[in-house]
């Protein structure tokens, strides 16, 4: 797949256009899409639509094509395993390949005690599968979240998610024993009230204190945290902060759980993003770049805590599917062949560099912050910590126009967050930041209608 930008129609082209009018007749609208084209290929760091045009791909699909788009590992490791079966249930007959992941896994992820793993298929069944084990294993219910957190859209990660609209709007009742701690938000963090900045160690100590005191260290099973947030804006929290709360969760018999759906398999530059402060987590989810576009889901953690549910009490039809775990195989393979982890540290300064070049002559760029090829921009009124989420849209939208593919999050959804696949060339990269920055002077403050956020 060549690696160009290169627009041979408008956007959306009339193929694409020609879809839409189809998908608003038959898909639900409660679905929502980036961009308004559609795909027909993609391979390394670019996507192909229906009408010809080459888009720069600076979102992986969420996350998710962190070894590139259809990547040669991935896909040959897919089809020499749907030739020879496609399913049989690891409930009712097992094979290698799952066995297989649940060792890497056991390698790979951080700490040298023993580790077991469950596969599953989407981040959520993770998420949801570690409050099942860690309340198996502690016989407590209590799960602690943080502000700013997502962990999924079922009825138990709804309620561990903390913005309302359009996740958890209209959808409750919500499950309950779920209680929400502040988080370590440096760019928008106050001070203490003695008017002390509050650093990573001081956010941990006042999310601890307020557990403590209103559901008690005692009744919580585990505390699930993003170590840098994904969804609810890339949040890195101050040094200090994870390993503080792993002490107090050590201390205190809770299972501490890292989400790491959006942060795990290579994006940050280490295989997963706790091992940046040395944290050791009890159990860890991981999803999204595992397998390279498949469906699969990982929980691994602490072999004890990973026997406690009753036999059976953990499974699901397709979790850890024969092709999927196959992919996930051909993934790591890429990651090793391609030395990815180190590629992720060179795209992440690439990245960085250029935001922060961007962000000396432009004001309403707040802040530039990330962990590897996990980087955004926090867009704010100028002067302020307003955020400005209409203008993240219109950047989001426009760029899109000019052929590269940015995406939104942010609980104010004012935040750019740029995740490349890892095989994107740096030329490309470069490419879609001057688009960028023509994009950022072209949209003047006072042609953004108030509320024009998509
Ligand atoms: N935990 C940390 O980032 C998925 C979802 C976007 P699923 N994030 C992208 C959306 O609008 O649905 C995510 C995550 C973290 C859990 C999940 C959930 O993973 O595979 O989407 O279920």
């Amino acid at each position: 797949m060549p690696q160009v930008r290169r627009l041979v129609t408008e956007v959306p082209g009339p193929r694409s256009r020609e879809l839409a009018a189809r998908r608003s007749a038959a898909v639900s609208a409660a679905v929502g899409s980036s961009t308004p084209f559609y795909a027909a290929a993609a391979g390394g760091g670019v996507v192909v639509d229906v009408d010809g045009n080459s888009y720069v791909d600076l979102g992986s699909g969420i996350a998710v094509t962190t070894v590139g788009n259809a990547a040669p590992q991935v896909v040959d490791a897919v089809v020499e395993q749907v030739q020879r079966f496609t399913h049989t249930c690891f409930m009712v007959t097992p094979y290698e390949a799952y066995v297989q992941v649940c060792e890497l896994l056991a390698e790979l992820t951080p700490g040298d005690h023993a580790k077991k793993s469950a596969l599953f298929t989407s981040g959520a069944e993770a998420v949801e599968n570690a409050v099942k084990v860690a309340r198996a294993h502690t016989g407590r219910q209590a799960v602690v979240v943080f502000d700013h957190a997502y962990h999924g859209r079922t009825n138990l990660t709804m309620a561990m998610t903390a913005k309302n609209s359009p996740y958890k709007d209209g959808f409750g009742p919500f499950a309950p024993e779920v209680y929400r701690a502040p988080l370590s938000y440096p760019f928008r963090e106050g001070r203490d009230a003695d008017g002390r900045p509050v650093d990573g160690p001081a956010a941990a100590r006042r999310a601890i204190d307020h557990v403590e005191k209103q559901v008690g260290a005692h009744r919580v099973a585990a505390v699930v945290v993003e170590p840098v947030q994904g969804e609810g804006g890339f949040i890195v929290p101050a040094p200090g902060f994870l390993p503080e709360i792993a002490a107090w969760a050590r201390r205190s018999g809770i299972v501490l759980v890292a989400d790491e759906v959006q942060t795990g398999f290579a994006r940050t530059g280490r295989m997963f993003a706790c091992e940046h402060e040395g944290v050791v987590p009890d159990l860890v989810t991981s999803a999204k770049g595992i397998a390279g576009g498949l469906p699969l889901s990982a929980l691994t953690g602490r072999a004890e805590i990973m026997d406690a549910p009753v036999p059976g009490g953990l499974g699901g039809t397709y979790g850890g599917n024969p092709a999927a775990c196959a992919a996930a195989l051909g993934a790591l393979r890429a990651v090793r062949d391609g030395d990815l982890l180190a590629r992720a540290v060179a795209v992440g300064e690439l990245l960085t560099t250029r935001l922060r070049r961007l962000a000396a002559r432009d004001a309403r760029v707040g802040d530039v912050r990330g962990r590897g090829a996990m980087v955004a921009a926090e867009l704010v009124r100028p002067g302020t910590r307003e955020p400005h989420p209409a203008l993240a849209a219109a950047v989001a939208r426009e760029a899109v126009r000019r052929g590269v593919v940015v995406l939104t999050c942010g609980t104010w959804g004012n935040v750019l967050r740029f995740l490349p696949p890892l095989t994107c060339p740096d030329a490309l990269l470069e490419e879609a930041f001057d688009v960028l920055e023509a994009v950022f002077a072209d949209l003047g403050e006072d042609v953004l209608p108030a509320g024009g956020a998509r």
